[in-house]
This record gives C-alpha cells, sequence and structure tokens, in this order.
C-alpha cells in the first residue's frame, strides 16, 4: 500500500527559542529559569552543558531554513523566549529580539515554510519566577501582555499561534518531580501553576480573537494515553482514569471545552488545595478555547491499581492514587527509558475525534532520541539513522489509520529539525533530522531519515 496523506498535510517539524538560539553576548536577552540553574548547579545537567551552548540558530538561521527545505519542511514550529523579547519578562522591550524575530518569520515565509510560533516553552524569565513564577497571578498578567505584544508585532505574517507547549511539564518538573526550577515537591503549589498556566492560555486566546488577526491559535499538549494494566479489572481501570486526569484531561478540557474535568477537581477538593482563582475567571477559560490542538507523543503511560505504601513525606501526590505499571515485554527506547508505542498516536487522535468534537489537531511532537549516533556515520558522512526511519513510519501508519477513519489531524512535527539542547539532558540525546558537530561550529549535516522525511513530504506519503 501506499499510505497517500490528505492535500496540504503539514510536514515539519518543531524546536523551541531556548533550546536552539544560543543566548550571544550583547543582544540584550535576560536571564531565564535555565541561565539561572546552570548557574547554581550546573552538576544537574548531562556533562555539566548547560543553555549557553546551542545549536546557535541565532546566527545560523539563513543557513538552516536552507536546510529545511531540503528536509521537506512546509511549516516548522518554534518558540518565541519570552526572555529575550522582555528581558525582566515585563517593561522594556528589546528591539534587538523584535529585529532577529522578523527576519527569522521573514525568511521562513520567503522559502515556503509556514512559521508556527508558540510563546512558551519551560522558559520563565527569571524576574519573574523571583515573585513566585506561574504561582504569582502578576505572572498571568505579565504573560498575557507578552502574548498580545508578539501578536501585534508578528501577527500580520504568523498565522499558527500557541499559547504553551506541555503546561502540564512546568507543573510535573518544577513543583513535583524535580526537573525543573525551582525544582520543589508541592501538590498545592503544582495546581496553582497548572491553573495560572491555563488562566494565561485563555487570556491570550482573548487577545488574539480580538485583534482579528485572520489565523488560529492553539495550545500544544504531550498527550500520554493512560492505560490500564488489565482493562477487566475496575480498580486497575479507575487508576488509569485518575491518571488520565492529573496528566491529560486536566489540561486537554479547559484548553477544548472550556471546563476543568470534574473527577479532578473533586480529588482536589477533597485534598483542599483547589487553586485560588477569581470568580469571573471560569467563564472567562469557558469563553475562550483553542481553534487548533496541537499533540506532542512520546509515549504511554500504563497503570495499575495503587499497590505500594503511599509515601506520605511530601504531602498528597498524584502517585498516592495509582502505581505506574512495568509491562513486561514492552519496547523501550533505552536512552531516554521512554515505551515506544506507535498505537498510542491513533488512540489519541481518536479520543479527540470522539470525545473533543473532532477539532483540528496535528501531531506537533514526535520523535526519538538516541545516544552516540555518531557511530552510524558512514564513510560518506551521513549518519544512517533507520531506526529512525522506522520509528516515523510506524507512527506514521497509526496516523494514516486515524484520518481514514475521519480523523482531522492536519500534519506531522518531528522533534526535531537539528540535534538540540535538552533541559537537564543536554545533548545526550539526539532527536533531529540534521546532525549537528559540537566540535565543530555545530557543522550541520543532513540525516538520512532527513532526506528520508523529504521524500515522503514531496509525495505526501510513502510505500
Ligand atoms: C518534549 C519537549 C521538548 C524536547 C522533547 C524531547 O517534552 O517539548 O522540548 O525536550 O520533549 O525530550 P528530551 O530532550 O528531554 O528527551
Amino acid at each position: 500500500t501506499f499510505y497517500n496523506f490528505p492535500q496540504n498535510f503539514w510536514w515539519g517539524s518543531a524546536a523551541s527559542g531556548p533550546q536552539t538560539e544560543g543566548r550571544t553576548d550583547g543582544d540584550g536577552k535576560g536571564d531565564n529559569i535555565w541561565d539561572y540553574w546552570y548557574q547554581q548547579a550546573p552538576e544537574k545537567f548531562f556533562n555539566q552543558v548547560g543553555p549557553g551552548r546551542t545549536s546557535d540558530v541565532y546566527q545560523q538561521f539563513k543557513s538552516d531554513v536552507q536546510l529545511m527545505k531540503q528536509t521537506g519542511h512546509n511549516s516548522f514550529r518554534t518558540s518565541i523566549q519570552w526572555s529575550r523579547l522582555f528581558p525582566q519578562g515585563t517593561g522594556a522591550i528589546n528591539q534587538q529580539a523584535v529585529d532577529f524575530y522578523n527576519v527569522y518569520i521573514d525568511e521562513l515565509i520567503a522559502n515556503g515554510i509556514e512559521p508556527f510560533m508558540n510563546l512558551y516553552h519551560f522558559d520563565m524569565p527569571l524576574a519573574l519566577q523571583a515573585k513566585g513564577g506561574w504561582r504569582n497571578r502578576e505572572t498571568v498578567d505579565a504573560y498575557s501582555h507578552y502574548a498580545e505584544t508578539c501578536f501585534k508585532l508578528f501577527g500580520d505574517r504568523v498565522k499558527k499561534w500557541f499559547t504553551h507547549n506541555e503546561p502540564i511539564v512546568p507543573v510535573e518538573g518544577g513543583y513535583l518531580y524535580q526537573f525543573h526550577y525551582p525544582a520543589e515537591v508541592n501538590l498545592a503549589h503544582a495546581v496553582q501553576v497548572g491553573y495560572h498556566e491555563t488562566l494565561a492560555s485563555a487570556l491570550a486566546i482573548q487577545k488574539y480573537h480580538a485583534l482579528n488577526l485572520d489565523g488560529q491559535i492553539g495550545i500544544i499538549l504531550n498527550l500520554t494515553p493512560s492505560y490500564p494494566r488489565d482493562a477487566t479489572n475496575p480498580a486497575d481501570v479507575k487508576a488509569a482514569r485518575i491518571a488520565d486526569a492529573f496528566f491529560n484531561r486536566s489540561f486537554l478540557d479547559p484548553a477544548v471545552k472550556g471546563e476543568f474535568p470534574a473527577d479532578l477537581v473533586a480529588i482536589l477538593k477533597d485534598l483542599a488545595i483547589l487553586p485560588t482563582y477569581q470568580p469571573t475567571d471560569l467563564a472567562l477559560i469557558k469563553a475562550n478555547t483553542v481553534d487548533l490542538l496541537g499533540i506532542n507523543y512520546y509515549q504511554p503511560r500504563r497503570v495499575k491499581a495503587k499497590e505500594t505504601p503511599i509515601d506520605h513525606t511530601n504531602g498528597p501526590m498524584p502517585d498516592d492514587f495509582f502505581d505506574n505499571y512495568d509491562m513486561p515485554g514492552k519496547k523501550v527506547n533505552p536512552y531516554r527509558g521512554w515505551e515506544i508505542y506507535a498505537r498510542g498516536i491513533y488512540d489519541i487522535l481518536t479520543n479527540v475525534r470522539e470525545n473533543y468534537g473532532n477539532l483540528p489537531c496535528f501531531i506537533s511532537e514526535n520523535g526519538m532520541g538516541v545516544e552516540g549516533e555518531e557511530r552510524y556515520r558512514n564513510p560518506a558522512g551521513q549518519i544512517e539513522d533507520d531506526y529512525r526511519i522506522e520509528f516515523v513510519q510506524d507512527h506514521l501508519k497509526y496516523v494514516y489509520q486515524a484520518l481514514q477513519e475521519g480523523s482531522n489531524c492536519l500534519g506531522y512535527h518531528m522533534w526535531t529539525c537539528m540535534d538540540n539542547w535538552s533541559w537537564t539532558n543536554a545533548y545526550k540525546n539526539r532527536y533531529g533530522l540534521i546532525a549537528i558537530d559540537l566540535d565543530h561550529d555545530c557543522q550541520r549535516t543532513i540525516k538520512k531519515s532527513g532526506y528520508w522525511f523529504k521524500q515522503v513530504a514531496d509525495q505526501n506519503g510513502f510505500e
């Protein structure tokens, strides 16, 4: 069979400002929490490589756009760095940032690549974090001003906007499992942070629509289908449902339906940790839902009824309600420890079609991080990443199946365009269609998967 995708399907990749641009001295960027955390605790970062050492897109974007063309992109997502545009998070604007994003956006468009722009990719400006970050309602106002400024500056050309990338991740990383700054363990704080992210998203959507800019605004969520160990065991099913409420529906429901999931609200009420809110907020969230949903998919979540004793050390945790289930025989990416389960992408798209009004959506990230890819470099200098081609093909077949059944999936973006710096893992795992050589001015070479992807995009499908 030839897997033929719909006309005008979006083929491309995703990246983020903080992971690719590079700081560059004298450009006026303010610190964000990653700059700060690295200064405080470099040992937390793989090989002690921090956010200053990136693929240097700030300098090299023009030739990078040519590489995107050579790898079949008709669209590409990155993010504006809040702390580049507003070095203090609010207040004075940095004109050099405006200039940079202007030329970057124009270069993409001039080369036939539609820019998709995300506003927040884990990069809280330090000056705002110093006042509590997302825990503080003032951050919501600062964000809404930042978002509106971006729409006014770039919205004449950028027609696809996203309020957040994976808003659950700063909640989990910063306030539950300690892989983002401020690395607390406090469910009440986590809930407040998540609530403010959702409120900020609704406010940005309101501002965007009010400007009548003839584009769409959405949110990008990492959805992890939550599978019970035994689908015939009610306790397992219940556990999986609770995990789904905490990690998927917590953001998906307010973003698409304008309402928080009742079962999650009941749990938080029971624990007396509902967030602080203003009475008018809920109507605002109800009235300002997304036009478009970006779905990042890497792995499912396998869950069983709680069997291990509840750990009370840090107060309540989502983990009090379920145990993760280590399914025997599952396929795992050994470098990241994430299960590889291509069918999950079909289950998500089907869920969106059946339970979320078949909202327009697209796969906004999917990919495979591999350590030590240099060993696959052939004598001609190309990295032969057949495992990545197989991974993408497996997932695309399930996207195709969902499309056949009526899914409104509009595109597929890989994580990522070129190997990039990734939070505390830095350069350990490489995800790109294009390799970079960190020791030689980040020299770029297209991987085998990059050429393969170009062929798929050109043919709008594959055999
Ligand atoms: C997603 C993020 C990306 C990127 C990717 C790969 O969660 O949106 O920023 O990091 O995952 O993850 P990692 O680099 O941690 O393996």
